[in-house]
C-alpha cells in the first residue's frame, strides 16, 4: 500500500517491499503485545503515536533537520556521551537492534554464534531496512565486548563508523584513557558537524539530557508503588523510545505521564491486582522491537517493576554534575558520570551486583529474571555472581538465555510460568 513516506524511503535506499513487510509485522506485534493491554494510561497514547510513526514522522524530522545542516549521529551503546553530540547541534539516535529480520544476510559476514543484537544491527544495514541507520552521518561504535568490537570492523565497510575505546577496568589509568577518548570524540564530532562545542552549548546539553534522565527516574520511583501503576511492557517502550525521540518533546510528554501516574498511585490504583508477583529484569539491553520476554512474563501472571539494563536504569541512574563552569570541568564531569556505568564488560564489576540487590529491595520484588542474549559471554558469566548475591539476600532468581527468534517461546513460557508459580 502506498504511503506518504515512500519517496523519502526510496531516497534513503530502503528495500521497499521488505520494509513494508517489516512494518506490517511490527504493527501486528504491537497490537498483540501493547494495544491489547487493559487500563493503560492516557499518556501512553503519545508513545503509541510515536511508535506508529517510527519510520515515518521521526525520519521526516531527521531529513528536515539534515536539510538545514544538522548532522545525525547513531549509536549502539550508552557509553557514547550524547551531551557532546547535542552540544554540536547534531541529533543523537540510539539505533535499534532488536529484531532478527536481517539475520540471514548478517550470518553471511559474521559467525553464526554471534549475539542477536550484533547480528541485528549488521542485518538491518545489509537488508536496507532501517531508515534511522540510513539517515546517519556517522555511526559510533565502542570496544565494549569482543563481538561488537570486531563487528564494527566489518560494519565499517557499509557505513561511516567511528569507534570509541572503552576501558575495561576502573583504575586511575582507565580514567585517563576515558578522558582522552572523550577528548578524541569531541574532536571527531566537531569535525563531522563543522561546529565548535562551547561551554554554553555543552551546559545546555548536559541539562537537557539530565532532565530526560530525571523524568525517567521519577517514572521508576512511581512504579515502585504496590500495586504498581504501569506495566513493565509500557515502561520498556518508554525507555526504548527515549533513545530516538526528540529529547525535549519526549521529556515534556513524560512529565505529563508521570503526573497521571502520581494520581493513580495516590488513589491506590494498580495495573494489576495487589498480590501479583513483582519481577525485576536484569541483564542485556532490550532494543526495539524486542518485547518477547516482557510479554511472556506479563502474560504469565507476573508484572515487571524494574529493568536493570541499559534500556532501563543503567542509562538513567546517574546524572552529569551540572556545576561545571568551564568546558574542561564539564568534560571532566562527563568522564566521571560515564565511568559509573556498570556494564558487564568491566572487570571485576562488583558494583553491578550491588546495584541489582539494592534495586530488587527498593522495588520490593518477589524475584529476578536474569536475561542474557545467547552467545553474550559478559552477561552470561555475570549471571552466576548475581545469582549468588541474590541468594544471600534471599531473593529468588531465574537465569534465561534467548535470542530474537520465536522458536523458543513455548519453552520460555513454561519456565517463566513455573518461576512465577513458585513465587506465589
Ligand atoms: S553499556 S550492555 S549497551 S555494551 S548483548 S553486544 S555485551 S555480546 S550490548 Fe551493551 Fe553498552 Fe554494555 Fe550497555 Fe556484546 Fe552481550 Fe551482545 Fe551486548
Amino acid at each position: 500500500m502506498p504511503t506518504p513516506y515512500d519517496e523519502m524511503w526510496e531516497k534513503l535506499n530502503l528495500d521497499l517491499p521488505a520494509h513494508e513487510g517489516l512494518l506490517q509485522v511490527l504493527g501486528k506485534f504491537y497490537g498483540d503485545i501493547y494495544l491489547s493491554q487493559e487500563g493503560r494510561l492516557k499518556g501512553m497514547e503519545y508513545l503509541d503515536f510515536v511508535l506508529s510513526e517510527v519510520h515515518g514522522l521521526r525520519i521526516q524530522e531527521l531529513q528536515e533537520a539534515k536539510a538545514r545542516g544538522r548532522k545525525v549521529i547513531g549509536t549502539f551503546c550508552i557509553f557514547v556521551p550524547e551531551e557532546l553530540v547535542l552540544a554540536a547541534d547534531a541529533i543523537h539516535v540510539g539505533l535499534c537492534a532488536g529484531a532478527d529480520i536481517g539475520k540471514e544476510a548478517a550470518e553471511k559476514i559474521l559467525p553464526r554464534n554471534t549475539c542477536a543484537l550484533i547480528k541485528s544491527f549488521v542485518g538491518f544495514k545489509l537488508a536496507r531496512l532501517c531508515p534511522f541507520m540510513e539517515s546517519c552521518d556517522l555511526v559510533v561504535g565502542e570496544t565494549t565486548c569482543d563481538g561488537k568490537k570486531k563487528a564494527y570492523e566489518i560494519f565499517a565497510n557499509y557505513a561511516p563508523v567511528y569507534v570509541m575505546e572503552i576501558p575495561q577496568m576502573k583504575n586511575a589509568c582507565d580514567w585517563d584513557l576515558w578522558k582522552a577518548e572523550i577528548q578524541r570524540f569531541r574532536e571527531e564530532i566537531e569535525a563531522v558537524t563543522g561546529r565548535k562545542i562551547t561551554a554554553p552549548k555543552l551546559r545546555e546539553a548536559i541539562r537537557l539530557v539530565n532532565r530526560r534522565r530525571r523524568v525517567l527516574q521519577r517514572l521508576n520511583k512511581l512504579r515502585a508503588a504496590v500495586p504498581t501503576p504501569i506495566s513493565g511492557r509500557d515502561v520498556l517502550l518508554i525507555n526504548q523510545i527515549s533513545f530516538y525521540d526528540d529529547p525535549t518533546r519526549f521529556t515534556d510528554k513524560m512529565e505529563i505521564l508521570c503526573d497521571e501516574l502520581e494520581d493513580r498511585v495516590k488513589a491506590g490504583q494498580g495495573i494489576v491486582p495487589h498480590k501479583t508477583p513483582r519481577l525485576l529484569l536484569s541483564g542485556c539491553p532490550m532494543a526495539v522491537p524486542n518485547w518477547k520476554l516482557p510479554y511472556l512474563v506479563e502474560s504469565s501472571g507476573a508484572v515487571i517493576v524494574g529493568e536493570e539494563s541499559c534500556i532501563g536504569t543503567r542509562n538513567t541512574r546517574d546524572l552529569v554534575d551540572e556545576g561545571g563552569e568551564s568546558l574542561k570541568d564539564m568534560l571532566d564531569f562527563i568522564v566521571d558520570r560515564y565511568m559509573k556505568i556498570d556494564c558487564a564488560c568491566f572487570t571485576p564489576n562488583a558494583e553491578r551486583v550491588e546495584h541489582i540487590v539494592d534495586l530488587a529491595r527498593e522495588l520490593r520484588v518477589d524475584g529476578v529474571i536474569h536475561y542474557a542474549l545467547s552467545f553474550c559471554q559478559p552477561y552470561a558469566m555475570e549471571a552466576f555472581k548475581v545469582e549468588k548475591a541474590l541468594q544471600n539476600a534471599e531473593i529468588p532468581m531465574m537465569s534465561l538465555e534467548t535470542d530474537y527468534s520465536l522458536e523458543d517461546v513455548g519453552q520460555l513460557k513454561t519456565r517463566v510460568e513455573a518461576f512465577v508459580e513458585m513465587l506465589r
